[in-house]
């Protein structure tokens, strides 16, 4: 059966993590995958979740099945987070997914039912994981210009030639806050534009939310997407609560249809149904049930939010340093671009002979590409994170 299969190739990033795992020097430095940390490097449980998870355990009564929908009082929940006060709110219907990972894939099966000869426009560069997973729906994939490798900004004139070639039969994925990989948001009148494109070319609009609250805060990182909801007649929003609730293993996550109507967003959700169960049939409960508890308790929603503010403030006092220090140590300005970059990533530019130099002679790991990040440092790693970069060339 399986004499034919080739070699698989490995995931970039998970990959640079087992190499690290086996890197037996003792300062060695992890700046690859997303996740965050603190200062001792570990990735706590949020004290909002621990007090969650007794409740919901001391509260259990059944194991059973709970629906195709997964969580009910979750799914509203979300719904009530990213698009209460909008217009796009009536028309919306919400279904929980593992991860933001499960919600893309379903989306982007949803787009090839609804449309087989659709074609997703990606950012250049974007997540990883996003062509994979809309080329293995059957998605055409187009990629629009983002990252201006010498501003270390979006170039956003080139970005919005783009989108406004754009017409019906395409779907825009944007993410909506704190850019993966490069760490560049694109700004407030760029998501007025790409919104005016939209109503007025009627390509979709698709969504990407892994990092709410990790960039200017938690519904000011989400201000792009509610003009946006605001606007647009349809709507798509992939978002994980692995980052922000640091829930990662539990695979929590939700997608999101704006329809032009609610029957037609209700049409859009018996297909999700259909498409969940041929593949995994009903989400994992635990992780989104910790959501829920937190984001209808006043008390615990404080606390929740009080945790995500430390974690924001601490990559951007991180990012300070940085900046700070390769200003000191260079003698230039040229390192700033770090200060003005969102959440956890910054895409920097070095390259891999650079990163291979990096690795092999002081244990740095950086994501190929030249992604690092920032809350995999402690502070009291940047001098010496510094001087190996500029060491190497950068
Ligand atoms: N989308 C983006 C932009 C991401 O960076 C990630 C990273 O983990 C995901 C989606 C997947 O998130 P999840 O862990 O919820 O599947
Ligand atoms: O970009 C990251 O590091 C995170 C985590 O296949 C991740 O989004 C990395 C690789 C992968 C899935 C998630």
């Amino acid at each position: 059966m399986f004499a034919n299969l080739p070699a698989a190739k490995d995931d970039p990033i998970l990959s640079l993590g087992l190499a690290f795992k086996d890197d037996s020097r003792s300062d060695k430095i992890d700046l690859g995958i997303g996740v965050y940390r603190n200062e001792q490097g570990e990735t706590p449980v949020m004290k909002a979740v621990s007090i969650a998870q007794q409740r919901l355990l001391d509260q259990q009564t059944t194991q059973a099945y709970i629906g195709l929908a997964g969580n009910a009082s979750y799914n509203q929940t979300m719904l009530d987070l990213l698009l209460s006060g909008t217009d796009a709110f009536s028309r919306a219907i919400a279904m929980q997914t593992p991860g933001a990972s499960g919600a893309l894939r379903l989306l982007a099966d949803l787009i090839a039912s609804a449309k087989p000869n659709a074609k997703v426009w990606l950012s250049n560069p974007s997540y990883v994981n996003h062509q994979p997973i809309m080329q293995a729906a059957g998605l055409a994939v187009g990629f629009y210009p983002y990252f201006d490798p010498v501003s270390k900004q979006v170039d956003e004139s080139a970005m919005l030639e783009q989108v406004a070639k754009l017409g019906p039969d395409d779907v825009l994925l944007l993410h909506g806050c704190c850019h993966n990989p490069t760490g560049a948001d694109i700004s407030f009148s760029a998501w007025q534009s790409i919104s005016e494109l939209a109503l007025k070319n009627g390509f979709l609009p698709f969504v990407d939310l892994a990092y709410q609250g990790f960039g200017q805060g938690l519904m000011e990182d989400i201000q792009g997407l509610q003009h946006l909801a605001r606007q647009v007649p349809e709507l798509l929003i992939a978002s994980s609560n692995s980052k922000s609730f640091g829930l990662y293993r539990e695979r929590s996550g939700v997608a999101i249809v704006v329809g032009e109507t609610l029957q037609q967003a209700t049409n859009a959700r018996g297909k999700l149904f259909e498409l969940a169960r041929r593949s995994y049939t009903m989400p994992p409960n635990w992780g989104a049930s910790i959501v829920a508890e937190i984001l209808n308790d006043t008390q615990l929603n404080q606390q929740w939010q009080q945790e995500l503010n430390q974690m924001s403030q601490r990559m951007r006092d991180l990012r300070q340093c940085l900046a700070q220090e390769f200003a000191l140590q260079s003698g230039s300005d040229r390192f700033s671009y770090l200060t003005q970059h969102q959440g956890m990533f910054s895409l920097t530019g070095f390259n891999q002979h650079q990163l291979e130099q990096l690795r092999e002679q002081h244990a740095i790991y950086i994501v190929s590409g030249g992604r690092i990040n920032v809350a995999g440092l402690a502070k009291s790693f940047i001098p010496r994170l510094v001087k190996a970069c500029l060491a190497v060339g950068v």
